[in-house]
């Protein structure tokens, strides 16, 4: 920037001439910039750099307002409110295209057979030359440039005549104001306005913070942004463009629609990059069948592809029906969005206790699979999108993503239907059903009782740093609940070897491994267990702060939700998660199953921090210790009341090292902060509490 700014320096007083020469070269700048960003997806500079020079051409153009012309880059939003959309005669009609319905590959074969018969091609003849184009889930846009200045866009109407939507248009950033210099006299490019799904997503999702209407689908909010009549809204809609052809045209000439497409993008306009040449049916259907695999990981929505006849001399002589070329066609994907009705509100359970609402469907065909049920999320999208039972829904699936209602038919209803609730208990269990403040999602509070919720919580349980039992991963887990060997954890400390060697691919060496894997985990800790019960919100570190606090897991099971605030870091959303659960009896009935098994740790008398011997200390551990792994040494530290910490400052107290220890112990050296090694830090354990020394 500071290269450019020498380049355009401020104007001195009164000097028009350099200050209208200043103004062209800022904009050419702007605009290169701006093509490289929007439309090439490759900025050369940051955002900030691009930022000053718009301000140095606004601040220029203030001081000379008759150098303003609708073509600057400061004056894509041009602030007039419309009264209405006017009438635009297309001066070439905007066609519409024949669509091949026939999803599989045969409707591209019966293409190039039409194509061939029409044109009185024998087998004997090369493959016809066609080029393929995705077809864009958005709106067909004509604009049109006079003298390379855009200076109208209009929608396809009913291809006569359309809307002029110029003051929206001209927010689009990837749409050039202004072309260069070869551009012809008169050119009108034809293309299709989108919204990328990213940009929808965040729409919806700014429209949901702001209270205001929310979309059903990115097309349906990029047809309400090119038909507003105020263009400080339509800015504020993130639309797309593609170009995908010409409208009328003088002064230049082409000999195919490929070259139309490259001259198009020499322009700066954006061209889909998916667009390339078919020699024949076989390369037609390669292509529907290569965008079609990629179609769900594309940042946009498109409905198809498009095959053109790629010579323009061919395209005339093939001519139109009607008011459809006889030289293109579209040929679709399975839709992924389609309408039915809503038979019912059924409540599902996940593994982590969500409750998600499930519409139970009319069987329908959508993405290419008949879909029967679709996700609603939770209760407030349900009411948020006005979902009944009975409703005309619009059902969404992409790809692998699990179907969703995206919306309902308006108007639809013929009869009263009273909203849908939430249980208030789990349809599995019958725990109570719970929602936090400011949380969008139901819960069952049955954690270790509930079955939807029994593999999530014995593989918890079992986690390295919960009751850390080898071996027991997700698919033995997932054999023992489908087998009905594990109905509750506590059936973990009760199975059998028999048991155990009677699933799949079990060796007997494998299973006694299993059983004293459990076995060991028995002698625990109390903070491991508690973490290892899965309560909602308490990890680790909050675990170790209740054992630390109450001493015993039964003055924890009683403890007031008061009294739970009492404890380090332990808020009112926390402190209710742990008395909600040791509230419902079937889970105090778990944890005592759990010690009848014989699963043990020691308990204490409830601590005094102030009396631990590193009370109010930071630790850092770094290297590898001659002994103690780095988990038992941060528990062995935790235990003793001191924090351990990732990185050394100055407030760190000690650094602990072990070999191989690099950054952290240099960073010790440097700040003068006591580095211990192993023996050094049990000695410090062992030690009574300092008082209020600090290092
Ligand atoms: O609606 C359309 C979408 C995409 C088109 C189209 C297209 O090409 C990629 N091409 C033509 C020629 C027409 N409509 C009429």
């Amino acid at each position: 920037m500071t290269e450019n700014l020498e380049l355009f320096p401020p104007p001195e007083p009164n000097g028009r001439a350099q200050a209208a020469i200043k103004i062209i070269a800022l904009r050419k700048q702007l605009n290169a910039w701006a093509h490289e960003y929007y439309v090439q997806d490759a900025p050369s500079v940051p955002d900030a750099e691009y930022d000053r020079m718009f301000r140095d051409l606004q601040a220029l153009e203030a001081q000379h307002p008759d150098l303003v012309t609708p073509d600057s880059p400061t004056q894509r939003v041009i602030g007039a409110v419309m009264d209405g959309l006017a009438p635009v005669r297309h001066a070439v009609p905007m066609l519409s295209i024949r669509t091949e319905t026939d999803t599989e590959a045969s409707g591209a074969e019966a293409f190039d057979v039409r194509i061939r018969r029409e044109l009185k091609l024998t087998p004997e003849d090369p493959p016809v030359e066609y080029i393929v184009e995705p077809k864009f889930d958005g709106l067909a846009m004509s604009l049109r440039y006079e003298h390379g200045k855009l200076v109208q866009a209009a929608t396809r109407g009913d291809g006569e005549v359309g809307e002029d939507v110029t003051h929206n248009i001209r927010t689009i950033r990837q749409i050039p104001l202004a072309l260069p210099a070869d551009a012809p006299p008169v050119l009108e490019v034809r293309g299709e306005v989108y919204m990328a799904r990213a940009d929808f997503d965040a729409l919806n999702e700014r429209q949901r913070a702001q209270g205001g209407k929310t979309f059903v689908n990115p097309r349906n909010a990029a047809a309400g942004a090119v038909r507003q009549l105020d263009s400080g809204i339509a800015a504020q809609r993130p639309l797309s463009f593609f170009a995908y052809g010409l409208g009328e045209v003088q002064g230049a000439q082409f000999a195919t629609h490929h070259a139309v497409l490259q001259q198009l993008k020499l322009w700066g306009f954006p061209v889909a990059g998916q667009a390339g040449l078919a020699q024949g049916a076989t390369e037609l259907i390669a292509f529907h069948q290569r965008i079609g695999a990629a179609r769900d990981a594309l940042p946009y929505d498109i409905d198809g592809v498009v095959y053109k006849v790629n010579s323009l001399a061919l395209q005339q002589q093939l001519g139109f029906v009607t008011r459809e070329p006889r030289w293109a066609v579209a040929h679709k994907y399975p839709a992924q969005e389609m309408a039915t009705r809503i038979e019912a509100i059924d409540v599902q359970v996940g593994r982590t206790g969500k409750l998600t609402p499930v519409a139970r469907l009319a069987p329908v065909f959508v993405g290419g699979v008949t879909v029967t049920n679709a996700t609603l999320h939770n209760l407030f999208e349900i009411r948020k999108k006005g979902v009944r039972v009975g409703d005309t829904a619009i059902v969404r699936r992409a790809g692998d993503v699990i179907p969703e209602v995206v919306g309902v038919v308006p108007g639809q209803r013929s009869s009263y239907v009273p909203n849908f609730r939430m249980p208030a208990q789990c349809p599995v269990c019958g725990s109570a059903v719970v929602r936090e403040k400011g949380e969008a999602n139901h819960r069952c509070t049955g954690g270790l009782f509930c079955p939807a919720q029994r593999k999530e919580a014995i593989l918890h349980f079992a986690a390295r740093r919960a009751m850390d039992v080898e071996g027991l991963g997700d698919k033995l887990v997932d054999q023992l609940v489908d087998q009905g060997v594990i109905r509750m954890l506590p059936d973990l400390y009760r199975m059998g070897l028999t048991a155990l060697i009677a699933l799949e691919r079990m060796a007997e060496k494998s299973a006694q491994n299993v059983l004293a894997a459990l076995e060991k985990s028995k002698r625990t800790t109390l903070p491991r267990f508690l973490f290892g019960l899965g309560i909602r919100h308490v990890g680790e570190a909050t675990a170790k702060d209740l054992a630390r606090h109450f001493g015993s897991l039964d003055a924890i099971m009683d403890a007031t939700v008061d009294q739970l605030l009492q404890v380090n870091d332990v808020g009112p959303v926390v402190a209710e998660a742990i008395h909600t659960f040791f509230a419902q009896p079937h889970n105090r009935e778990v944890v005592e199953q759990l010690r009848a098994c014989g699963v043990t740790w020691e308990e204490g008398a409830p601590a005094e921090r102030a009396t631990l011997p590193l009370a109010g200390k930071t630790v850092v551990l770094t290297g590898t210790l001659p002994t103690l792994s780095r988990d038992a040494a941060k528990d062995l530290l935790e235990a003793a009341g001191a924090k351990v910490a990732g990185s050394v400052s100055k407030k760190t107290h000690y650094v602990v090292a072990g070999e191989e220890a690099g950054s952290k112990l240099a960073k010790a050296q440097e700040l003068g902060v006591p580095v211990l090694d192993e023996a050094g830090m049990l000695a410090l354990l062992a030690a009574p509490a300092p008082e209020g020394q600090e290092p």
